[in-house]
């Protein structure tokens, strides 16, 4: 199949004087097998994207959240994001916490704006980490609907070192755990008991979904928040705690309502795991943390 100078070749990748669309890997799965996008570098192009997106004026939110002593990550996080985040696009970072005196104050690019909520903290740590998806689905209803179209939520002890832009927006996305990306579902560390509401059949999974990164529009996330936030409530009850906490409430909600985009590890590295020849660009890095300290009160 021909196409026309400066366009893409439907067969054969790229043709034409110009690059207009993506490499393609043979190495790493680039599509699920349900037909959503798994991004990788290059498998893009950015211009065409962002001419999209600033079609639609899409405005971003990124919810952060930092309790304790969780919020000295709170700066790097945003000087980098002002670097690599959604660059040229509306953003609004919403960042709750139970320390609103500890929060620096940052200066932000145009069209970018930071809003600090108070939010009453949690003895366990693994409380603070599920409760997010309380405050994540309360907050879809009561004000993110009115102000932003997509939602990106993450976790706080990250940094970007690379672009990361509208490319990961669909209706719903979720991204790939570093670590696990390269084993079986066997290997995978879903919840396996039955009587949790985060159980995972040890024959399904289709990825390991990392917990601290995953997003969409804020109708989507809603649904993911919520679904999240009451399978825990219901394990609460029954005293049971999901292995991995909203990590795993999460990957179950995946493994029934499929992400429209899935995110490569670029999208989420993790130092820990060395570095890797499939993930030649590590785009958002969790930062080195000493767990016994930084979560002690
Ligand atoms: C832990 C688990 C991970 C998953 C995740 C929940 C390990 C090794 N990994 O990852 O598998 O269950 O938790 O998404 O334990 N936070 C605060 N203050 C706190 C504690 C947490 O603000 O005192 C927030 C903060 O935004 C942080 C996020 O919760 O980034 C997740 O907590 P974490 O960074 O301690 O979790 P992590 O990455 O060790």
């Amino acid at each position: 199949i021909l196409s026309e100078p400066n366009h893409t070749c439907l067969v054969g990748g790229l043709c034409g004087e110009k690059k207009m669309a993506g490499v393609v890997r043979t190495d790493v799965m680039m599509v699920t097998p349900w037909l959503a996008p798994i991004v990788w570098n290059g498998a893009f192009n950015i211009d065409i994207l962002n001419a999209q997106f600033h079609k639609r004026d899409v405005r971003i939110g990124l919810t952060l959240f930092a309790l304790k002593k969780y919020t000295v990550f709170l700066k790097n996080f945003i000087e980098t994001a002002e670097k690599y985040f959604m660059v040229g696009h509306k953003v609004h970072y919403y960042v709750f916490t139970d320390r609103p005196q500890d929060i620096p104050s940052l200066s932000l690019a145009e069209g970018r704006t930071l809003n600090v909520t108070e939010v009453t903290s949690y003895k366990r740590w693994q409380d603070v980490t599920m409760r997010r998806m309380q405050i994540i689905s309360e907050n879809c209803l009561q004000r993110f609907i009115y102000e932003v179209d997509y939602l990106v939520c993450a976790d706080v002890d990250m940094i970007f070192s690379d672009h990361v832009g509208v490319e990961i927006l669909s209706d719903v996305f979720a991204a790939i755990h570093p670590g696990f990306f390269q084993l079986p579902r066997q290997k995978f560390t879903h919840e396996r008991r039955p009587e949790s509401q985060g159980f995972i059949p040890k024959d399904e999974g289709d990825y390991y979904y990392t917990g601290c990164y995953f997003g969409g529009t804020v109708e989507e996330i809603y649904k993911v928040a919520n679904f999240c936030h009451n399978a825990m409530m219901a394990d609460k009850a029954k005293n049971i705690e999901a292995l991995w906490h909203d990590e795993s409430y999460l990957n179950r909600y995946f493994l029934y309502y499929k992400p429209t985009k899935v995110l490569s590890p670029e999208y989420v590295w993790n130092n820990y795991y060395g570095s890797s020849v499939y993930v030649p660009s590590k785009r958002f890095v969790h930062v080195e943390k000493d767990y016994v300290r930084i979560r002690s009160d």
